[in-house]
């Protein structure tokens, strides 16, 4: 049976991959999430950016204006939260490479750690987004979801548990959504759009590319994340 609005139980359907799948729904709200990191998943990384914005399945499912480069425009009701964050260890070189932060240049502009504060203003955003939520991150199973569990459990908080979690990695390519580029944000934005995206590897920069992907493919990934999505509660964290 449709679980309606509101109702966001897990019901322990297994996948043909691995991981539980939530009960099918009607997410009201996706919540696109991008984290910039001092590297990459060995090097244990941690937190220096987080980006969310949170966009309401009817504006979703609208046809989306397009910019002057025949890009789609992000929809004009949308809430953001971007925030700058001490990680408190080193990046590796390449990580500061790609993203243009460094420790230094975090403390130097007095960020401090993810702490209590950082959790509160992300729940508070989600805590005004009508629900069910389903958050929404490309490599997210990887990389992003594991990585923010980890933070998040190191401050003793965690998301809204019946919060979906899609992968648009996962879910392009599987629906063979792809480009010949292949299924990097960056080859993707391409393909759709012939040409590079803005910003790449700042947390804003990623999560408008992705958000612009999702827009050109909308129904299907959202049809996807009805039928898809895993709960938060079972994403395992990166570390601990
Ligand atoms: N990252 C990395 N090396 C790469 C790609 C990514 O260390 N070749 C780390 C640093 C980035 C983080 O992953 O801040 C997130 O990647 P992205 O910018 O693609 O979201
Ligand atoms: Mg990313
Ligand atoms: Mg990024």
């Amino acid at each position: 049976p449709q679980a309606g609005p509101g109702r966001v139980g897990t019901c322990g359907t297994r996948g043909p991959g691995p991981g539980t799948m939530l009960a099918p729904q009607h997410f009201q709200t996706f919540v696109f999430l991008d984290l910039e990191t001092t590297g990459l998943p060995p090097d244990r990384p941690r937190i220096a950016e987080l980006c969310v914005f949170a966009v309401h399945r009817n504006s979703l499912l609208q046809r989306p204006l397009l910019d002057t480069t025949g890009a789609p425009r992000l929809p004009r009701i949308l809430d953001q939260l971007t925030l700058c964050v001490d990680p408190l260890q080193p990046f590796t070189p390449k990580a500061a490479n790609i993203t243009g932060l460094s420790q230094q240049g975090l403390e130097e502009n007095g960020k401090r750690g993810l702490d209590q504060a950082v959790a509160q203003a992300l729940a508070g955003f989600l805590a005004r987004q009508a629900s069910p939520l389903c958050l929404v991150a490309h490599n997210g199973f990887a990389y992003d979801f594991p990585l923010l569990r980890t933070e998040l459990a190191r401050v003793g908080t965690e998301m809204p548990p019946g919060s979906g979690c899609l992968d648009t990695l996962h879910a392009m390519k599987e629906l063979r959504l792809g480009g010949q580029g292949g299924y990097g944000l960056g080859a993707l934005f391409q393909g759709l759009f012939g040409r590079e995206p803005n910003g790449a590897h700042s947390a804003e920069g990623d999560v408008r590319t992705l958000i612009a992907i999702f827009l050109a493919r909308a129904p299907q990934l959202m049809d996807w994340a009805a039928r898809r999505a895993r709960a938060w509660g079972d994403v395992p964290p990166m570390y601990l």
